[in-house]
């Protein structure tokens, strides 16, 4: 992007305030944060959330973080709920109700559960009708807020409190769903896959893009959880750049149906750099379990393998 530059970014009003409750350290916020600040100034926002640490605790009636208009959602109908705002909008301003001059955006930020399980449907919806909206979606890879249970987004062998690692289970038996492939097949304008870089370029620009292309589009961020991952707070940039290195959690684009690769790391590295910063994944490094990281290893190999044909297609 021409003339990013990360000081200015980041000393833009904060959309998203400080005060609220979530864990210091939250990739939620962060990620919420980022998208946010890809918001031009004069814009407004009417922002849909559906259940989770991110709505639970940044807006208590009458307490609110939020600077924009903000609606909580039930778990399963986020998707619907601003489809039906924007559709609204656009009839407002077509009867000249809405001035011309007010320029609104609809962005909706679910969980993983939310997402990927409990809103799916209501998701799909919001994305085939083609509404003018984007759906972020804040990937932390578990229902976090009631206490750590799997999604369809949690990684294989993950210990979480319904896949518990003991005698007879390593943790989650089944992969992760891919949800920003799944997306990009219903045929919307723009899909990215995203995390934190050191330069916050590559959130901040597919933000905006998705923000500003006109459609139904949609944003996978990896939001890292220390309370869920078990890992130290302060590591988060570490953890992110373990999980794009590694092609955990590739960054690419789906712009009008093509595959773009974000980013290819020079040396990737082994998915055990990866595993061994967090607590979830501890019962991999017991002697015997090596079989398990190997499996980990050929699931991340064919995911990447298949990126890479995609986009180069
Ligand atoms: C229909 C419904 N089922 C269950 C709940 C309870 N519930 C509230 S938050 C939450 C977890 C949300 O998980 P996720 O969407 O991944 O967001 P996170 O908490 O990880 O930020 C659950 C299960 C609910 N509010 N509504
Ligand atoms: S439990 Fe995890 S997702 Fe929830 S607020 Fe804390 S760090 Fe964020
Ligand atoms: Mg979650």
């Amino acid at each position: 992007m021409a003339g990013y530059n990360l000081k200015e970014i980041m000393n833009k009003p904060e959309r998203l305030t400080p005060g609220h409750r979530m864990c210091a350290g939250c990739g939620a916020t962060i990620g919420v944060r980022a998208v946010l600040r890809a918001l031009h100034e004069n814009d407004r926002a009417v922002i849909g959330n559906a259940t989770g640490c991110l709505e639970v605790s940044s807006y208590t009636y009458p307490y609110t973080a939020w600077e924009d208009s903000y609606i909580h959602n039930a778990f399963e109908n986020a998707g619907a709920t601003l489809s039906g705002v924007e559709t609204a909008y656009k009839a407002l301003k077509k009867r000249g109700r809405i001035s011309e001059d007010v320029n609104y955006k609809f962005i909706t930020f679910g969980g993983d559960g939310g997402t990927y399980d409990i809103g799916f449907q209501s998701l799909s919806g919001a994305m085939e009708r083609g509404h003018d909206m984007v759906y972020v979606c804040y990937d932390n890879g578990a229902y976090m807020n009631t206490g750590i249970q799997r999604s369809s987004a949690t990684p294989m062998y993950a210990d979480t409190t319904t896949t518990p690692v003991g005698k007879v289970s390593n943790g989650k038996l089944q992969g992760r769903k891919d949800l920003a492939g799944i997306i990009a097949e219903h045929n919307v304008p723009y899909v990215a896959q995203t995390t934190f870089t050191k330069d916050f370029r590559d959130i901040h620009t597919k933000s905006e893009r998705a923000i500003y292309t006109e459609g139904a589009c949609f944003l996978n961020v990896l939001a890292p959880c220390p309370r869920g991952w078990r890992y130290e707070a302060s590591d988060v940039m570490n953890i992110c750049k373990l999980a794009i290195d590694t092609c955990y959690w590739p960054l690419f684009e789906v712009d009008h149906g093509k595959w773009l690769l974000s980013y290819e790391p020079k040396h990737k590295l082994p998915i055990e750099d990866f595993l061994r910063e967090q607590g979830r994944f501890k019962h991999l490094f017991k002697p015997g379990n090596e079989d398990l990281i190997v499996q980990f290893q050929e699931e991340v190999d064919r995911r990447w393998e298949d990126l890479l044909y995609k986009c180069a297609r």
